[in-house]
């Protein structure tokens, strides 16, 4: 078992005690040791070979045995044993966000609430509301989270679903019965969520095809099956649709499955205008005297022929999405995306001096791997708590080795100096401007008090961007994908108030978070907003988040001059001196 798991385990044991209402000090302990874990830097085992857990803070001998166990055997019958002594459904409970275990309790011991169904119903009766301690605002909460987890459920974040869909898609291209294989759907135009998986194969033997798909061993049920079309649902849950189409027709079906449907029904349009109907399967005439604008034999092989027909320029599949591409692809207006290999550095970067798994030398070391020109190192500060924030002289400590390693050009990255300050619950920032003028940039986040009404966090966001040492803001609505909604804000003055400071709202990068959005990016950009695509790395590993920051960034048609950390480094530097001015 690795690190992540345990850590995970020793939560859920925590979450289990306290809904059974056991000793707080015992729940701390669980707490507290998966922290501990969490910050460990060495590999958890050869720790536990080293004999050496009880060194760490917050793990006694006790703790330490479980741990090992579950790393030597991968299991701990304590753990089991905690787990069947509490119904499932009960467990399902902890789920609904805004639902700590204290919460759960109450519901079971006065409501004898034990399940997603009764909850709601209780919730729908007004029963909750009446409860000490929760109140028709909670229950209001608590309605609203069972609608959006029903969403939430049978959506996935689209990183996840990439990762289980690449190496299908692999596998189907190497099969002797396929000619062209392709994700089309959401994942194709890299939407942050997704709601099911469409694979499309171009084949002249589709049995072959169904059959290979449907005793994969990664198939846990099918859910349908024709002649040229399967869905199954895997066993990560996640639905799959694959689809059998004649290689001739591999161009059109790809277009079509792509989507979005808006997009479709545009073209749909477009097609009837001309006396043509489209579907996957092409075009038909459907008017007299509307002859098709290719022959039978002679289909489409490209989608960039397919827009052609129509008299337009390919429209890349990201922007897909009926929000004026067709109409700027007529006018010859369409952006020119940025892509990855534009990118030469990201800001936002923790370290294991906070909650960052990797050393501030482990993190340069892997941009310099990626070939990047910069990195900028963003700790937190010192009032985030719970991710061990910097303080003052840590800070210093860290600018000064920073300051080192670029004098000595240790590596070839260079690095600027940077923090992700909190921004306190009135706006104001976590450190002093003395501290602040000694870095060369200033991530503002909000991780506090994120109940505040809307008007409250707009005027704390709109103080911190204010601020003349602020450089740009972080995960800019808070937003975590299908767990947590954004906290209340006027994103568009939060906009207006960078654009017209000269402040930089990050692309956050991160899968579950991609925040600000990719809706807003457009209009935003047009009105002179500039963009930062960071990674928001907690690892080196996670450095690959900038991927799925393009992706949306993409989505957002945001170019190369949009986007500030595709500057080359001198022109980085004067520009980042510049906004300390
Ligand atoms: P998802 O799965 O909810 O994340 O979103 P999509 O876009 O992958 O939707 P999905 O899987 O239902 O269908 C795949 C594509 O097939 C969709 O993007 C466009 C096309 N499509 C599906 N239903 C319709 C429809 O009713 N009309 C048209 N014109 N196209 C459709
Ligand atoms: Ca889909
Ligand atoms: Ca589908
Ligand atoms: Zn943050």
């Amino acid at each position: 078992m690795n690190k992540d798991q345990i850590v995970r385990i020793l939560e859920e044991i925590a979450d289990l005690l306290e809904l059974k209402g056991e000793n707080p000090f015992k729940i701390r302990a669980y707490r507290n040791a998966a922290r501990s874990l969490l910050n460990m830097e060495k590999d958890i085992k050869d720790v536990v070979t080293d004999q050496t857990l009880t060194s760490y803070q917050g793990i006694g001998p006790s703790l330490a045995d479980k741990i090992s166990s579950l790393v030597l055997k991968g299991r701990l019958p304590y753990y089991e044993k905690l787990k069947r002594s509490i119904p499932p459904s009960l467990m399902e409970l902890l789920q609904v966000q805004g639902l700590g275990p204290k919460k759960v309790q109450v519901l079971y011991q006065k409501l004898r609430i034990r399940s997603i169904a009764a909850l709601k119903k209780a919730a729908a009766q007004g029963k909750i509301a009446k409860l000490k301690g929760f109140g028709e605002k909670t229950q209001k909460n608590i309605l609203e989270a069972l609608e959006r987890r029903k969403t939430n459920l049978s959506r996935h974040l689209w990183w996840d679903a990439m990762g289980i869909a690449e190496p299908i898609l692999q596998k189907l291209k190497k099969l002797k019965c396929v000619k062209k294989a392709e994700i089309a759907g959401s994942v194709r135009r890299k939407l942050e969520t997704v709601g099911d998986l469409d694979f499309l194969v171009g084949s002249h033997d589709p049995k072959s095809v169904m059959k290979w798909f449907t005793s994969q061993p990664f198939v846990a049920k099918v859910l349908g099956q024709g002649e040229t079309k399967a869905s199954i649902v895997s066993k990560d849950g996640m639905q799959m649709d694959l689809r059998v189409v004649p290689v001739k027709q591999f161009a059109f079906a790809l277009f079509y499955f792509t989507g979005s449907k808006e997009h479709n029904i545009k073209f749909r349009e477009k097609s009837i205008q001309r006396g043509w109907s489209m579907s996957e399967y092409g075009l038909e005439t459907v008017k007299k005297g509307a002859p098709l604008p290719f022959s039978a034999s002679k289909m489409p092989a490209t989608e960039e022929e397919i827009y052609q027909i129509f008299g337009l320029p390919y429209i890349p599949p990201e922007i897909r999405e009926n929000m004026g591409e067709i109409e700027a692809a007529a006018a010859g207006k369409l952006p020119r995306l940025i892509e990855e290999k534009d990118i030469r550095g990201s800001f936002h970067n923790h370290t294991s001096a906070t909650d960052g798994r990797n050393t501030l030398h482990e993190m340069i070391a892997a941009a310099e791997k990626l070939g990047w020109e910069y990195i900028g190192i963003s700790d937190h500060s010192k009032s985030e708590f719970e991710a061990s924030g910097l303080h003052e002289e840590q800070l210093l400590a860290q600018i000064e080795e920073i300051h080192r390693l670029n004098a000595l050009k240790t590596y070839r990255p260079y690095i600027f100096t940077g923090l992700e300050c909190n921004i306190l619950a009135d706006g104001s920032l976590d450190f002093s401007d003395q501290i602040l003028k000694k870095l060369d940039y200033v991530i503002v986040s909000v991780h506090s008090s994120l109940q505040q009404d809307e008007k409250t966090m707009t005027r704390r966001l709109i103080r911190a961007i204010e601020h003349p040492l602020t450089t740009m803001v972080g995960h800019v609505t808070g937003r975590q994908l299908l767990q947590r909604d954004p906290y209340a804000v006027n994103l568009s003055k939060v906009i207006d108030a960078c654009i017209a400071n000269r402040k930089i709202i990050e692309l956050n990068g991160n899968p579950k978070r991609l925040d600000m959005d990719w809706r807003y990016w457009h209009a935003a950009s047009r009105k002179g907003l500039l963009c930062c695509i960071n990674c928001d790395a907690h690892a080196v590993s996670q450095l690959d988040f900038i991927r799925s920051g393009v992706n949306i960034a993409r989505k957002g048609w945001l170019e190369k001059k949009h986007v500030i950390n595709t500057k080359p480094l001198k022109e980085m530097q004067k520009f980042i001196a510049r906004m300390r001015n």
